[in-house]
């Protein structure tokens, strides 16, 4: 049904695979020396971003920060690709180092670089069972819960309206033949771990696209099958998610599973969007092009898989270099590779529908003076709030919001502002650093508590 209205939109007048074909008709012509005038009004991309672009997808990168002052992988990055991921820079270890201290300078580089050269961010990864901090290793059950939701939220929070997709919850799902939940610290707090991230992730950035990322899922298998199934029970009962990443590390012994586009397809089938997030193929010359060849043209196919990230850009800078599996050598020249790639994304495909932005929560009527917007994750036996205090057309230096709590709840941690009370009827008032907030501007605070969250109407008034 996509792909319907995707054709009947009229983004473009020629079909694709004919103004490939007349590009090279018309590169052969010039070649010649005769008419120039018809090569510069075909356009298929000659750069992986540009091309992608042609069917409204993205073309990203995996990128590593401390990479950025090479001038060669910067010139790459530049002209190629038109989003990035942080290859480990946002990762929990990374950017929470000890607990409740965050530490966003290398995230906070990427994000800035990408907006400095018009590229998307892809956010990875808020809760994932590797790389967590040291500290974490001694939580469990509650505390722990408490503490991943806390890193979600706050994350989450801090590149609001930066990302274009998060990777919420990575590789949370077995290997092997059962289908079921991988055994970790996260999955030991409960089931529902998952739809708690997803849910604490909403509430922080209502505009990200939230994701769910994992490998060895990209054909039909018990794994993927688990994956399936979670996400179709998400979509019935309203959890959250709008997409799912398959990360497509390819090698001799696992390489492209023929179903990899019908897998695609059947999750797209369930309402979510799919991207290729980590993509890398192992080996050389043509067999690793037609690999990426048949990659691409499977995303291509499906007309909500709206984007292609590749896991680094020359192989000397992949996790696993003596695969030797990316699109640029170590000098960055381009391998066949590169040039299917180009040539699978010029030969065009389905063209990636509009999407409408996740439904955001209008904040209740104020006094006047300020509003506050207040999203609440919760499950059982606890909760986090996040309230979004917006100045009036007055602006403020101080303010307090009050906002009552079920009988049972109590608040145990807040953070950005000072709270008065802990059950009841509590006062959260602002700190020193976030009183003043200009007309029409706004701050955010937090708490986490016991029992259940508030369900009532938060009042926000001049303090
Ligand atoms: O590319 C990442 C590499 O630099 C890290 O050392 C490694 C540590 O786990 O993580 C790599 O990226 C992983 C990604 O975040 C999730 N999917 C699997 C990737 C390889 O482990």
């Amino acid at each position: 049904m996509n792909h319907v209205s995707a054709r009947s939109s009229g983004r473009r007048t020629t079909p694709p695979r004919l103004r490939a074909a007349l590009v090279s008709i018309v590169t052969g012509v010039v070649a010649v020396g005769t008419t120039v005038a018809l090569a510069s009004s075909a356009s298929a991309g000659t750069t992986l971003g540009a091309a992608a672009a042609e069917t409204g997808r993205y073309f990203g990168a995996a990128v590593a920060v401390n990479r950025l002052s090479d001038s060669v992988y910067v010139g790459i990055l530049n002209r190629e690709f038109t989003s990035v991921t942080a290859e480990n820079e946002m990762k929990w270890d990374a950017t929470e180092p000890s607990p409740n201290q965050f530490t966003y300078a290398s995230g906070d580089k990427l994000v800035s670089h990408a907006e400095a050269n018009g590229m998307r961010v892809r956010g990875h990864t808020l809760a994932w069972h590797q790389q967590q901090p040291r500290w974490t290793a001694v939580l469990s059950g509650t505390a722990l819960r408490n503490a991943m939701l806390n890193h979600v939220t706050q994350v989450a929070t801090h590149y609001r309206g930066k990302i274009h997709a998060w990777n919420v919850v990575n590789e949370a799902f077995a290997d092997g033949g059962s289908g079921a939940r991988r055994d970790s610290n996260l999955q030991r707090t409960g089931d529902d771990w998952i739809e708690a991230a997803f849910r604490a992730a909403r509430a922080a950035d209502p505009g990200a696209k939230l994701c769910y990322n994992d490998y060895y899922t990209d054909g039909q298998n018990p794994k993927s099958n688990g994956v399936y199934a979670m996400v179709r029970d998400f979509r019935a009962r309203g959890v959250p998610i709008d997409c799912v990443g398959f990360q497509s590390h390819f090698t001799a012994q696992s390489p492209v599973p023929s179903d990899y586009q019908a897998n695609l397809q059947r999750f797209v089938d369930l309402g979510v969007e799919v991207q290729i997030t980590e993509l890398d193929i192992e080996g050389s010359g043509s067999s690793q092009a037609d690999s990426y060849s048949r990659v691409v043209s499977a995303c291509l196919a499906v007309s909500r898989c709206t984007g292609i990230t590749v896991s680094g850009i020359r192989d000397t800078d992949s996790w696993r270099s003596s695969a030797t599996p990316l699109l640029f050598d170590g000098n960055g020249a381009k391998k066949a590779a590169y040039t299917s790639t180009l040539d699978a994304l010029n030969a065009g495909g389905t063209t990636v529908p509009p999407t409408t932005p996740p439904p955001t929560t209008p904040p209740p009527p104020g006094d006047g003076a300020c509003t506050a917007a207040v999203s609440v994750n919760s499950w059982p036996g606890g909760f986090v709030t996040t309230v979004k205090v917006t100045a009036g057309p007055a602006g403020l230096d101080g303010w307090v919001v009050n906002l009552p709590l079920p009988s049972d709840a109590t608040v145990t941690n807040a953070w950005n502002a000072q709270h008065t009370g802990t059950s009841g009827a509590v006062s959260f008032r602002n700190v020193s650093y976030n009183g003043t907030v200009g007309a029409g501007a706004g701050t955010e605070f937090g708490f986490q508590g016991t029992g259940n969250g508030p369900t009532g109407t938060a009042t926000c008034a001049r303090a």
